[in-house]
């Protein structure tokens, strides 16, 4: 089956025996990259979307992916509750996420506030009644050993344990997967769980530090004149999923009776150096040589194995990443030249970043109003 149909979501979850009107879905950072296109696609198909998010979508006006917006600070249990009041499915996609400009620079700061978010959500799920859960983990709960070649053959669901992930980002995500494990073992909540194997597509944090490979080079590919920077010798490998098949992998699983947690990824598996490449195709004057720089590397080599999707869900994500990249291409080629209009100059788009750990969210846990001034940078200090 191609991914290109998208799933269309059975009507007893759309219209659910007892239920009048339409059926409430909230979404925990339903204002960022995944969280808000997910937002859209729901709301397209008739559900009432309560966002929660400590920041605004920076390219789009809440009613064009939620009704309810709420702008609060999810490791916060009150904050939780106003989500999850009334809901009948709770999406929990809110965590302190990036790069590897980001997780590798970030670990004690990032695993309070994703485990305070974790906690909070399901709990809150739980109290309000929510029937289906669904949680985003990552393909960095991976065992790390399993990943040290770049001739991954894809990672089965089986190799996350024993554990022995990278960084403190992937550890509690797994720790998480095993809390909504638990939740759905000894309450009555359904709870699904997919790692996403490394998402990319527009409205995707594409400067600043946070942001992935992906969005990195596409905004390098168009800034850069002489060469184009990498981090590490290019031989390392990864597989990409574009957001159009990790939405579609998302709604599968939530209205599946698959309980046990899935890779959300593509199979594609590419180098660095060739990835960078294919995406150098489109600029007008051809590809530039790269100069490799010492950087944050995370594991050698990446890929998703999806069997276990196929088998349970008859499906599997299959965009070709030379599609969805171009996509990708286009729209950051698009910001960049609405920022060179208001004065930005092309030479600051052709180094990444290295985001620097601040105490800035911790110090402000108990503020009513989320921080401001960097500690989450994809908002541009907007709130
Ligand atoms: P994103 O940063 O665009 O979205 C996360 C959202 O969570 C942001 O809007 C952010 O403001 C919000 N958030 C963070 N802390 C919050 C808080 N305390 N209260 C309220 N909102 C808060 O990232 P994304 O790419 O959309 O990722 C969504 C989820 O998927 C995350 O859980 C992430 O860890 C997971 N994931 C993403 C990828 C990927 O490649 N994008 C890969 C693996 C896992
Ligand atoms: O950041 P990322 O896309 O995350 O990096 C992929 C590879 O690209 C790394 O080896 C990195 O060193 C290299 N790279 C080279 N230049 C650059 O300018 C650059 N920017 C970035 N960002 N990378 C560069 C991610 C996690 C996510 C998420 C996914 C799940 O790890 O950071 O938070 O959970 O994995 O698959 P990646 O794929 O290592």
């Amino acid at each position: 089956m191609s991914s290109y149909e998208q799933f269309v979501i059975p009507e007893k979850f759309r219209k659910p025996e007892g239920v009048t009107g339409q059926v409430k879905v909230g979404i925990a950072g339903g204002a960022g990259f995944i969280g808000s296109h997910l937002g859209k696609r729901l709301k397209a198909a008739g559900f009432y979307v309560k966002v929660a998010d400590w920041v605004k979508n920076e390219f789009m006006q809440n009613d064009e992916f939620c009704d309810e917006f709420h702008l609060v600070d999810c490791r916060r249990a009150d904050a939780c509750d106003i989500l999850c009041k009334d809901c009948l499915y709770v999406l929990n996609l809110a965590a302190d996420m990036g790069g590897m400009g980001f997780i590798e620079s970030n670990q004690s700061v990032l695993m309070f506030n994703n485990t305070m978010i974790t906690f909070n959500v399901l709990e809150a799920a739980r109290k309000a009644g929510v029937k289906r859960f669904f949680y985003a983990s990552s393909a960095c709960v991976y065992n790390e050993l399993v990943q040290d070649t770049p001739e991954n053959p894809g990672l089965k669901e089986s190799d996350a344990w024993p554990a022995q992930p990278q960084d403190t980002y992937g550890l509690e995500k797994l720790y998480a997967e095993e809390m909504a494990k638990a939740y759905q073992r000894d309450f009555d909540i359904q709870t699904r769980i997919a790692r996403f194997h490394n998402v990319y597509g527009p409205h995707g944090t594409w400067k600043g530090g946070r942001e992935k490979a992906p969005a990195a080079f596409c905004r390098k590919a168009i800034a850069s004149t002489g060469e184009l920077e990498m981090w590490g010798d290019g031989k390392q490998t990864r597989s990409f999923i574009f957001i159009e098949d990790c939405v579609d992998g998302v709604l599968r699983l939530l209205f599946s009776d698959l309980a046990e947690p899935i890779n959300l990824g593509s199979d594609e598996l590419i180098s660095m150096n060739d990835f960078a490449t294919m995406i150098m195709q489109f600029r007008k004057d051809g590809p530039l040589p790269i100069k490799h720089l010492e950087g944050p590397l995370g594991v050698r080599g990446r890929n998703s194995n999806n069997d276990f999707i196929k088998e349970k869900l008859g499906w599997a994500p299959s965009i070709p990443v030379k599609v969805g990249i171009e996509k990708t291409y286009r729209w950051i080629e698009s910001q960049i030249e609405k920022e060179v209009a208001a004065g930005a100059k092309m030479t600051d788009y052709v180094s990444s970043k290295i985001v620097v750990q601040s105490t800035e969210s911790l110090d402000k846990l108990n503020d009513a109003v989320p921080p401001t001034n960097g500690a989450y940078p994809s908002t541009n200090g907007k709130h």
